[in-house]
C-alpha cells in the first residue's frame, strides 16, 4: 500500500491477493446487491494506475497514469487487447516514497486542435511540479517528451500529501489539488496560509501568461488582489484532496479530502471558501488552541475510522447511463477498504448508501466520454460499474 501507510498494506495484502485475478464481478453486498464491478478491460493491465482521463479529440480513447511515470493509451473497448506507451518521464519521476510519483494527467480542452496536455508529477521528494506537453505532431498515440514546459513548482516540505488531481472546469481554467506539504498535523500551519499553494485547491490559466508566471491568474480568483496571498488560490484549508471532479450538470467541484486520523470528508468547493484544516478534521475541532468554526465550509458529508474505513478517494457525480439507479449520486470510495457509497446530497440529510464492498485498494476514479464512471485498482486492472 503505498498512498497511505504500511499498516493499511499489510491489512488489507492478504484480502486484496484474494480479491485480484478473478476477471467479472466482484463481491457485492447482498443486502444492496444491485450494482457490481467488472474488469472493464479485462486483457489489460496497469502498473499502480492513479489516473484515467479520455480526451475530446474525437477518437474515443482512454489514457491511464501510472504512479510510476508513464501514460498508456487504449482504445475504449472491453475487447481492448494492449496498450501503448503515450508518455515515459519514469525518469524524471521521484517515486522513492508512497505518495510521490506521476499523479495527476488533464488534458487541453481544445486537445483535439493543439495537441495540449497537463501533468503533475514530483521530480524529487520535495517537490511538485505542474508541467505542459505536446503530443507528437506526426503520431497521435505518442507524446513528444522533449516538449516539456514546467508551469509551476511546488516545494513539498514532506514526502506524504502531495495531491495532484488537475481537472478543466468549464470556465477553461485549470484546478489544481495541493496536499498540505505533508507529515502529520500540518505542522507548518500550510493549509491555513495564504502565502502558502499547500493545501489548497489552485486555479491557472495556462492560455495566458503574466507577470514572470508561464500561466495566467484568472480575474476572478478570490485572493488575487490580497496583500500576502498566492493569487493561484482557489479554495484553502484542505488537508491532502485526494481526487476531485466537476459535476458536468451543476458544475459543482467535489473533492474528497484525506483525514488526519479520524475523520473522512466530501467538500464541494468553492471560490474563496476556507474548508477547516487544520483547524478542524472533519466536523471535529482539531487544533485545540482555535475551534473558532467562524468563516469555516464544513463538509458535506464525513465519515470516521470505526468500520476500518480510513482514507477517502474521491469520485464523481455519476451522469452515464449503463447504471440508471447512480445517477446524480455522487460516487465516491476509501482506499484502505475497498468500500464504494452513493451520496446523495439532494434530500435535507445527506443520503448515504453503501453500494458495493469490493477489497480493492481504490487509487482513483475517472470517467469517459459517455460519463461512465471506471475505478483505478492499485491490483492493477480498471473496473467499471454494472447494473446487476
Ligand atoms: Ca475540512
Amino acid at each position: 500500500m503505498r498512498l497511505r501507510n504500511m499498516i493499511g498494506l499489510v491489512f488489507m495484502g492478504a484480502f486484496l491477493w484474494s480479491c485480484s485475478g478473478d476477471d467479472l464481478v466482484k463481491n457485492l453486498l447482498p443486502a444492496e446487491g444491485s450494482i457490481g464491478l467488472a474488469n472493464a478491460f479485462p486483457q489489460l493491465s496497469f502498473d499502480a494506475p492513479l489516473d484515467l482521463q479520455s480526451p475530446e479529440d474525437g477518437t474515443n480513447r482512454i489514457f491511464v497514469a501510472e504512479q510510476g511515470g508513464t501514460v498508456r493509451v487504449f482504445p475504449n473497448d472491453p475487447q481492448a487487447t494492449t496498450w501503448t506507451t503515450f508518455l515515459d518521464i519514469s525518469q524524471r519521476t521521484n517515486t522513492s516514497s508512497g505518495e510521490l510519483g506521476l499523479l495527476g494527467l488533464a488534458f487541453h480542452p481544445e486537445y483535439a486542435s493543439n495537441g495540449l496536455f497537463y501533468v503533475y508529477y514530483t521530480p524529487s521528494p520535495q517537490e511538485a511540479q505542474l508541467s505542459r506537453f505536446r503530443v507528437s505532431a506526426s503520431d497521435p498515440a505518442q507524446a513528444d517528451t522533449g516538449s516539456e514546459q514546467v508551469l509551476l513548482r511546488i516545494a513539498q516540505p514532506y514526502t506524504n500529501h502531495n495531491g495532484g488531481q488537475l481537472v478543466f472546469g468549464q470556465d477553461g481554467y485549470l484546478y489544481i489539488a495541493s496536499g498540505d506539504g505533508g507529515s502529520g498535523g500540518d505542522p507548518q500551519g500550510n493549509a491555513q496560509d495564504l502565502g502558502s499553494l499547500l493545501g489548497k485547491v489552485l486555479r491557472i490559466d495556462v492560455d495566458a501568461r503574466e507577470n514572470g508566471l508561464e500561466y495566467g491568474i484568472p480575474s476572478d480568483n478570490p485572493f488575487r488582489t490580497t496583500v500576502g496571498a498566492r493569487p493561484e488560490i482557489f479554495a484553502y484549508g484542505l488537508r491532502n484532496p485526494w481526487r476531485m471532479s466537476f459535476d458536468p450538470e451543476t458544475g459543482k467541484l467535489w473533492a474528497g479530502d484525506v483525514g488526519q486520523g479520524a475523520i473522512e470528508e466530501i467538500d464541494i468547493i468553492e471560490s474563496g471558501g476556507n474548508y477547516g484544516w487544520n483547524r478542524y478534521e472533519g466536523t471535529r475541532c482539531f487544533d485545540s488552541g482555535n475551534c473558532d468554526t467562524g468563516g469555516l465550509i464544513p463538509p458535506v458529508f464525513e465519515y470516521d475510522h470505526d468500520a476500518g474505513d480510513k482514507s477517502i478517494t474521491g469520485g464523481f457525480v455519476y451522469r452515464g447511463n449503463e447504471v440508471p439507479s447512480l445517477r446524480g449520486y455522487y460516487v465516491y470510495g476509501d482506499f484502505i477498504s475497498g468500500r464504494i457509497w452513493a451520496l446523495s446530497t439532494q434530500a435535507n440529510a445527506p443520503e448515504n448508501t453503501l453500494i458495493v464492498a469490493s477489497g480493492l485498494n481504490i487509487a482513483s476514479f475517472g470517467t469517459d466520454l459517455q460519463d461512465e464512471l471506471y475505478l483505478c485498482g492499485f491490483d492493477g486492472a480498471i473496473y467499471r460499474f454494472v447494473a446487476k
